[in-house]
């Protein structure tokens, strides 16, 4: 299901100008938004202007608001031990887009900032993960997708920052994140 949305539409233009444009047009599946929580990790390169470049362009994303963004905390890497310690922080966005097309926007703008992952080894180092970590109540495993992550309730450098912006927010089948933080 999904319908589509026109947006570009004429504010205060002329007339003729307003229908020469071609309106660009968006599809959306959440006629309601909703909110979502987003991880955010980089451990190469300039790793704070990644993860500012990132917030910044979800903010931009059609339909979407930035509602909230952790500060930036320094965390030893988990998994492969051969890289350098990672920033992470985590936001909290209110979106239309369905949870498919939220990942896809996520994984472009990683695209956009470095990240190849043809080149990169799994739990290894990069310039930006982006990891939709909840949406709404929502409970998916599909091949491509899982939400909730599926490892973030076992994650202290997921939890640490989203507990600073959402301590009350609750993982599906997992519970309130101040509690998963606690339970570590
Ligand atoms: N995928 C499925 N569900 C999701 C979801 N909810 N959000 C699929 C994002 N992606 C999801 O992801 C692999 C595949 O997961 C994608 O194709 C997507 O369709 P990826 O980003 O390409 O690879 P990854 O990030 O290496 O894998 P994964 O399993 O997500 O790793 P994690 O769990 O994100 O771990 N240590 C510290 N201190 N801080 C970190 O941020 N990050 C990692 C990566 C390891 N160690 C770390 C950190
Ligand atoms: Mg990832």
């Amino acid at each position: 299901m999904g319908f589509f949305l026109a947006t570009g539409l004429a504010t205060g233009s002329g007339y003729a100008e307003a229908f020469s444009r071609v309106p660009s047009r968006v599809a959306i599946d959440a006629p309601n938004p909703v909110t979502a929580a987003i991880a955010l990790g980089s451990n190469l390169g300039d790793r704070a202007s990644y993860l500012d470049a990132a917030l910044r362009a979800m903010g931009s994303l059609p339909h979407t608001a930035l509602l909230a963004a952790s500060e930036f905390l320094e965390t030893e890497p988990v998994g492969d031990p051969d890289q350098g310690p990672y920033l992470n922080a985590a936001a909290l966005l209110r979106t239309e887009l369905a949870p498919h097309g939220l990942l896809a926007a996520l994984q472009s703008i990683e695209r956009a900032h470095g990240r190849d992952r043809a080149r990169e080894r799994r739990w290894g180092p990069r310039t930006l993960d982006l990891d939709l970590l909840v949406y709404a109540d929502l409970v998916l495993d599909e091949p491509g997708l899982t939400i909730p992550h599926p490892r973030m309730h076992e994650r202290a450098f997921v939890l640490r920052p989203l507990v600073l912006i959402a301590p009350e927010l609750v993982v599906p089948g997992r519970g309130p994140v101040a509690d998963l933080l606690a339970g570590l």
